[in-house]
């Protein structure tokens, strides 16, 4: 049996992308038995499983050799990894012998905040945590308690929190990152874009990336079909301040003024329309509202677009043609992380109706229809009805919000109104680094009578809580099935692959005693998570025996298309895609994205950007020996010769304060002239202070600190982060 060798092992994890190039260097304290010589080596197990570094969630298949958890890699069979996995999931592995993990349930001994802690059993845990809930909730009421949760490994917490009777849930992956963006294709098409994303990258003759930094951004599946159709030789155009690893693959790089793509936007829209390049059969079957609409853009033409972005009139021409000759197969990407400025949602509106009028939802290389199997719920009773609706968006201020926002539980934390908020169950999201304005976060949980965080490493908001569990990381645990709506519909597994090293507890086990303690059992009829699956699994017509085997199972093939025959129907109020919005004009919104220029960043000052690593996740990675080994340190792009100016090099070391004299620690200078100079750009997730954190892994600098300032979105209460500025401080 050839045995992967380490340079081959990084290299693995280097190569799957096809895009990327990270540097490696020696790893002083990485344990020693991935490593290991293959002298000797006896037995290989495989387990397939599926990977959650991030919440792509690609099926992957663990090799144990020795009964040590040895590498891991794609799951040929799953259609979202397609037998390889980015980086990121090829270093999971680091995630189980990760020397900062969390080992034992730990009780806050001092002040909230100050990481100083008593060591007890789990029992010890879950009867403090259980009895403070009970007492909060005889006295205020079950919505009194709220969960923050991000990801697969959270439903059981979910599930128990229902049954305690609270309705506010929220997952930062709505207000801080993808739901202005749901909200602005839902307005437009009735239906958001979803996650994965149902983009047909691979067939898309033309593609637009408006920040998306895909190769940096590393979703898996979206980087393979981005590598697939340059292949096939599509005409890539990227707008992005910073010249990113997409723009580096793109026949057109347009490098906007930050905050101004909304203006960009209606420039392209009016190309297209007054040059009559739009799809006009599609336009005319599907459209509501378009003479409206086209007399509302009428007035953008390029070249008043050109002072607000920078792009000259003859490229946002040129890009509107290129688009629309290879309609409808031309795809503008909707983005993920689109909470920039907080005119986020009309600007995904924006993007959507570019689409339209190329005619490409529902489309071959645009936007196809996705499917997902059938796999039946756990017959559980009812949960209890709530006596209060949430807390977040109590009088309907953001009418288009269709999820919780987590900066709103904040803010009912801090105001107790409109009732107040007691107890933050925190599972899976480090709030101190997604949510904006650190210094809200922290006045909230001081307002708290309980904080419990369920997390794997020391992370900054484990360090605020009062019992923190300490959970067993994806390879070590099962957690419910992923059932996810995408291309070729499919059922994946997640399943054990090693024991954990200090008895950590899985998600569903912690979520089912807490339950049990709380007086819950009745939602619990199952002891053991495998009955769980099994029920559910048996009742798709397949069973647990199957899917630990497989990992993954592939559902059929089915129509993608309006000319496959799936019926083109938009379940918005007109029954069309709306070009006009008769329900935006009624809630007193523009019925058509309108732009406002962004402010200006002060004399001296710089806009922030931050973004991803190929080898990161946002801060959840960055202690992980293999993944840190690739990069352990974030550092500011700064444009070369601003760099010059202030005397920097790419040696040098400064320090970031902003706009409200919050300074950073001190993070290395990348003087480039691949950024714009009205700009500074970081990855986000390093600069953590946790104390419980190997000094190593607090290196860089944190864009969350430097987030003190957020602009709301008015539809939909995204927060919009890339509003603050910074200035450079050489003294570090
Ligand atoms: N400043 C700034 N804020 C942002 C972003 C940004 O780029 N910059 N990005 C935004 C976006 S796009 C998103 S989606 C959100 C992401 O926000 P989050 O999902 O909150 O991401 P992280 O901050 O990485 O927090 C993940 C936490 O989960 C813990 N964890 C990791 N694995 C496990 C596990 O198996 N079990 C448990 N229980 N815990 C685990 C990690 O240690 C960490 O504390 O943040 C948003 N906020
Ligand atoms: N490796 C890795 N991959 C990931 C993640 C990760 O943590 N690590 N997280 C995943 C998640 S949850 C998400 S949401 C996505 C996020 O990834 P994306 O959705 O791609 O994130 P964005 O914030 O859109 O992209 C950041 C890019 O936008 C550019 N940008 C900044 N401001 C502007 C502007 O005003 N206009 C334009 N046109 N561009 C601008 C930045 O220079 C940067 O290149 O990544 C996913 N993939
Ligand atoms: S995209 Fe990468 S990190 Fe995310 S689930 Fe897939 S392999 Fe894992
Ligand atoms: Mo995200």
């Amino acid at each position: 049996m050839p045995i992967l060798s380490r340079r081959r092992f990084l290299k693995i994890s280097t190569g799957a992308a096809g895009l990327v190039a990270a540097g490696c260097t020696d790893s002083a304290d990485f344990s020693s038995s991935l490593f290991a010589s293959a002298e000797g080596a006896e037995t290989i197990r495989t387990v397939p499983t599926s990977c959650d570094i991030c919440f792509w969630k690609c099926g992957a298949i663990a090799h144990v050799r020795d009964g040590q958890l040895w590498k891991i890699e794609g799951n040929p069979v799953d259609p979202l990894s397609r037998g390889r996995l980015c980086p990121r999931g090829t270093g999971g592995v680091g995630a189980h012998y990760d020397r900062n993990r969390l080992r034992v349930p730990l009780l806050r001994r001092e002040r909230r905040g100050e990481e100083e802690w008593v060591e007890v059993t789990w029992d010890q845990a879950l009867n403090f945590t259980a009895e403070k809930l009970l007492k909060i909730k005889s006295e205020y009421g079950p919505e009194a308690v709220a969960l923050f949760v991000h990801g697969l490994g959270g439903k059981f917490l979910r599930h128990t929190m229902k049954a305690f009777g609270t309705p506010n849930i929220a997952a930062p992956s709505y207000a801080q990152c993808r739901g202005p963006r749901d909200v602005g294709f839902s307005l437009t098409f009735g239906e958001g874009v979803s996650t994965p994303e149902r983009t047909d990258i691979a067939n898309a003759r033309c593609l637009v990336l408006i920040g998306t930094h895909l190769g940096e951004n590393m979703h898996n599946t979206q980087v393979q079909e981005f590598a697939e159709a340059i292949d096939k030789g599509a005409t890539i155009i990227v707008v992005d301040p910073r010249f990113s690893v997409a723009a580096s693959k793109a026949k057109h790089y347009l490098p906007i003024k930050p905050g101004t793509d909304l203006a960009l936007l209606l420039a392209w829209m009016n190309v297209l329309v007054a040059e009559e390049l739009y799809d006009k059969d599609y336009v005319e079957s599907y459209g509501f509202g378009f003479e409206a609409f086209a007399a509302e853009v009428a007035p953008f033409t390029p070249e008043w677009a050109y002072p607000k972005t920078g792009i000259d009139p003859t490229s946002i021409r040129e890009t509107a043609r290129a688009m629309a000759r290879d309609k409808p197969a031309t795809l503008v990407h909707p983005g993920r992380h689109v909470t920039w400025y907080g005119d986020d949602a009309q600007r995904s509106r924006a993007i959507a109706l570019l689409n339209a009028l190329l005619g490409s939802w529902g489309r071959k290389g645009g936007f196809y229809y996705p499917g997902h199997m059938e796999v039946p719920g756990y017959p559980y009773p009812p949960y209890p009805k709530p006596s209060r609706g949430k807390a977040d968006n109590a009088e309907g201020k953001y009418p288009f919000a269709d999820g919780t926002l987590t900066q709103g539980i904040r803010d009912a934390t801090i105001t107790g109104a409109p009732y107040p908020v007691k107890a933050w169950m925190v599972y899976g999201t480090n709030l101190l680094q997604a949510l904006p304005a650190k210094q809200e976060t922290i006045k909230a949980i001081q307002e708290l009578d309980l904080m419990a965080v369920v997390d794997v490493v020391p992370s900054e908001v484990a360090g605020w809580a009062d019992v923190v569990f300490p959970e067993s990381i994806y390879l070590e645990r099962y957690d419910d099935l992923n059932v996810g709506w995408f291309k070729e519909p499919f059922i994946a597994l997640r399943q054990p692959v090693v024991e954990p090293p200090d008895g950590q507890k899985p998600g569903w086990w912690i979520a089912r005693q807490l339950a049990v303690k709380l007086g819950l059992e009745e939602f619990y009829p199952w002891t053991q998570i495998e009955e769980y699956l099994d029920h559910r699994l048996k009742a798709a017509g397949t069973s647990l025996v199957e899917m630990k085997e497989k990992g993954v199972l592939p559902g059929p093939k089915q129509p993608l298309y309006f000319d496959e025959g799936v019926p083109a129907e938009f379940y918005t109020p007109s029954g069309k895609i709306e070009f006009y919005s008769l329900q935006l004009k009624e809630a007193g919104f523009d019925p058509v994205p309108k732009f406002t220029p962004p402010e200006e960043p002060p004399p001296g000052h710089f806009r922030l950007l931050y973004g991803r690593a190929p080898v990161h996740s946002f801060s959840r990675t960055q202690t992980n020996p293999v993944l840190s080994e690739m990069m352990n340190e974030n550092e500011v792009w700064i444009n070369a010769d601003v760099a010059r100016r202030y005397g920097l090099d790419s040696t040098s070391h400064v320090r970031l304060k902003n706009q409200d004299g919050v300074v950073s620690s001190p993070i290395r200078v990348k003087a480039t002239q691949r950024i714009r100079s009205d700009c500074v750009f970081m990855v986000h997730g390093f600069g953590q202070t946790s104390k419980g954190l190997f000094p190593r892994y607090r290196r860089g600098a944190s864009d969350a600190d430097l987030i003190t300032r957020y602009e709301i979105d008015p539809l939909m209460g995204g927060t919009g982060m890339s509003v603050n500025f910074v200035a450079l401080e050489l003294e570090v």
